[in-house]
């Protein structure tokens, strides 16, 4: 695989067997090959998530229906979860069209960098009581100041809602050794394992979570849940995804090395830059692929492959060379292979395609944004576009209607 002129990676290949033998069915697929490499990117990657049992608790601390002028519905509820005498509790930030009152709602989740309260500027909205990065204390300065990566009336003016909360209740973004977030609440101290989760699964954990509130709402549409996430979260999002197949669409925005960028590659961001500017992110056997990307039992077109035969979206931008825009373009194409064996229309492109030219041909999507890193309202017009090709393929395009 990989014959890029230029570019001679050796990939692991989707469809062939840890021993050797090709995978043609999705039968074989979905019984030996998706579990297969799964594994492989718990043990050397993201690390294991624990499946200790927990006792947890939704708790609604707030809803209105008129938000945004009587436009959406606002919920705030703290998702509780208790561990022996640890607590830890999400919480999370939900509007949703007004027409939600009639009739179940599509929802994108997300986990947001800084604080609810930086998403949208509404007085009500919580502030964090735990620890917030220093550049957005004190955190009341800072109601909406994301605003711009969060177009809440345009996302709700076309029939979706949107399910947020902040990364920092799930696990702060430091290295503390493991101690605080869901690591410490269930994690045994000294205890930790080279392939122990690190911040990147907790995230996608916290997801999950997300998840399994959605499907306790019934103004939710359970079976139209996104998980999107931009960067660093657009990481976490890809690997909710392929953990958790309850997330009807998957969408990373620039989520660049160890999100949707293949890693032999080494443009922009390495392994080991990665691993050494944060290393609380994955777990500690992946640090042995730092300048050695090569031995990897696997790459990221593998980790993309998992979403399928959901429809899965992946954007990059022109100026974020940091996340090696072709490097996400080439991992959708190598992923293809497990969307055809699935009778699908992958991204269904061979060349990259030029900037602000979206292709929404198949169950791939894929676009290259003119201009830096970010989240903007043209990569949320373009996810809207998508999901409302999946979701409606009736050709309706509206959900308000
Ligand atoms: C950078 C990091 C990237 C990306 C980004 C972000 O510092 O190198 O992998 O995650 O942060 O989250 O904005």
């Amino acid at each position: 695989m990989g014959e890029e002129p230029g570019q001679e990676l050796s990939l692991p290949d989707p469809l062939q067997s840890a021993d050797g033998r090709p995978i043609a069915s999705v039968e074989a697929w979905q019984r030996q090959r998706r579990p297969q490499i799964l594994t492989l990117f718990r043990e050397h990657v993201y690390g294991r998530s624990p499946e200790t049992p927990l006792e947890t608790q939704s708790q609604l601390l707030e809803m209105t229906a008129d938000a945004l002028g009587g436009k959406a519905i606002r919920k705030q509820v703290a998702l509780q979860f208790k561990s022996g005498d640890s607590r830890l509790t999400i919480n999370l930030l939900l509007y949703l069209p007004a027409a939600a009152q009639s009739r179940p709602v599509p929802v994108f989740s997300l986990l947001n960098f800084n604080g609810n309260h930086t998403v949208y500027p509404d007085r009500a909205i919580r502030i964090p009581t735990g620890w917030v990065p220093e550049e957005f204390r004190p955190a009341e300065a800072f109601r909406g100041a994301r605003g711009d990566s969060y177009p809440v009336p345009g996302i709700l003016a076309r029939g979706y809602g949107l399910a947020t909360a902040y990364a920092g209740d799930i696990d702060p973004d430091f290295d503390d050794g493991f101690k605080n977030g869901v690591h410490g609440l269930l994690g045994v101290p000294g205890q930790r394992q080279p392939d122990s989760w690190g911040t990147i699964a907790a995230w996608a954990w916290g997801l999950s979570r997300i998840m399994d509130y959605c499907l306790t709402d019934d103004q939710i549409d359970h079976r139209r849940v996104t998980v999107l996430g931009h960067s660093r979260m657009g990481k976490a999002a890809l690997w909710a995804g392929a953990e958790d197949s309850r997330f009807a669409l998957v969408i990373s925005n620039n989520s660049g090395c160890s999100g949707a960028a293949l890693s032999r590659r080494r443009q922009g961001e390495s392994v080991k830059v990665i691993n050494d500017r944060f290393p609380h992110w994955f777990c500690q056997n992946y640090r042995q692929y730092n300048d050695r990307e090569e031995a990897l039992p696997v790459d990221q077109h593998l980790l993309l492959s998992l979403i399928a035969p959901r429809p899965l979206y992946v954007a990059s931008a022109s100026q974020d060379d940091w996340a090696d825009p072709e490097g996400e373009f080439l991992a959708c194409r190598y992923a293809e292979p497990v969307y055809h064996l699935f009778g699908l229309k992958g991204m269904d492109a061979v060349r990259m395609p030029a900037p602000d030219t979206p292709l929404h041909h198949g169950h791939i999507g894929y676009h290259l944004r003119s201009g830096p890193h970010g989240l903007t309202a043209y990569d949320w017009r373009c996810y809207i576009d998508f999901a409302n090709t999946h979701f409606h393929p009736a050709g309706k395009t509206k959900t308000n209607e």
